[in-house]
């Protein structure tokens, strides 16, 4: 399977969750322009025009982050990125999936907006500071992962997405368990695999 990426964009968790369940990664580099780095137009790929796109084997493209991330758990089980289906435990671990996916995501997703005025920056700070406070608040019985002791998609989503905070200026210093948390995910084998391909992280 071939996954259309940005670096350091969403993509980079289904990047992660690729290496983490043994999947071979094959990637093609999106640019600004909608130009593979193959030489495909993007647009003709996924038309809604975003990543992650990933490509199955039979040439069917799958995309929104929650559901190509299921769709990796659930294709090597032995992985354990996800409970199974039809579990408490898998409802609660796609609420959370969706609650990255809605309400962390995407208010950072607007600040990107170069249009956005400083002040609703400012707000999509406010916010994503009480969202924040509900994943410390997770992490305060000392689990390592967010929904306990194993590595999980949602781990995945909400490393990618919390590495922007810096760069657009969200303080993360209040939340120490999930700074602390920010560090264990970066320090597995397969994030820094992940991260070093999209040359985001010099090879040791
Ligand atoms: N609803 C989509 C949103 C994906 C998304 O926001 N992708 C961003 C990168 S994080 C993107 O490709 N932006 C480029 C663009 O929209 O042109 C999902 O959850 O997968």
């Amino acid at each position: 399977m071939k996954l259309y990426y940005m670096p350091g964009a969403c993509s980079l968790a289904t990047h992660i969750l690729m290496r983490e369940s043994g999947q071979t990664v094959e990637l093609d580099k999106v640019g600004r322009d909608k130009k593979t780095e193959s030489g495909a137009n993007f647009l003709e790929i996924n038309p809604k025009g975003y990543v992650p796109a990933l490509q199955l084997d039979d040439g069917e493209v799958l995309t929104e982050n929650v559901v190509v991330h299921n769709y990796l758990a659930d294709l090597k089980p032995g992985s354990k990125l996800a409970p199974p289906h039809g579990t408490k435990a898998r409802l609660r671990q796609d609420e959370l999936a969706l609650y990255i996916s809605t309400e962390i995501h995407k208010t950072y997703g607007a600040m990107f907006n170069p249009v956005m005025s400083d002040e609703m920056k400012q707000a999509s700070r406010d916010r994503l500071a009480v969202r924040y406070e509900l994943i410390e608040k997770l992490l305060a019985d000392g689990r390592p992962y967010l929904t306990g002791e194993n590595f999980a998609t949602v781990d995945a989503y909400l490393f990618t997405v919390t590495r922007w905070a810096p760069g657009l200026k969200v303080d993360l210093s209040k939340f120490p368990k999930v700074m602390a948390y920010q560090e264990r995910v970066a320090a597995r084998p397969a994030v820094k695999a992940a991260l070093e391909a999209e040359g985001l992280l010099k090879a040791a």
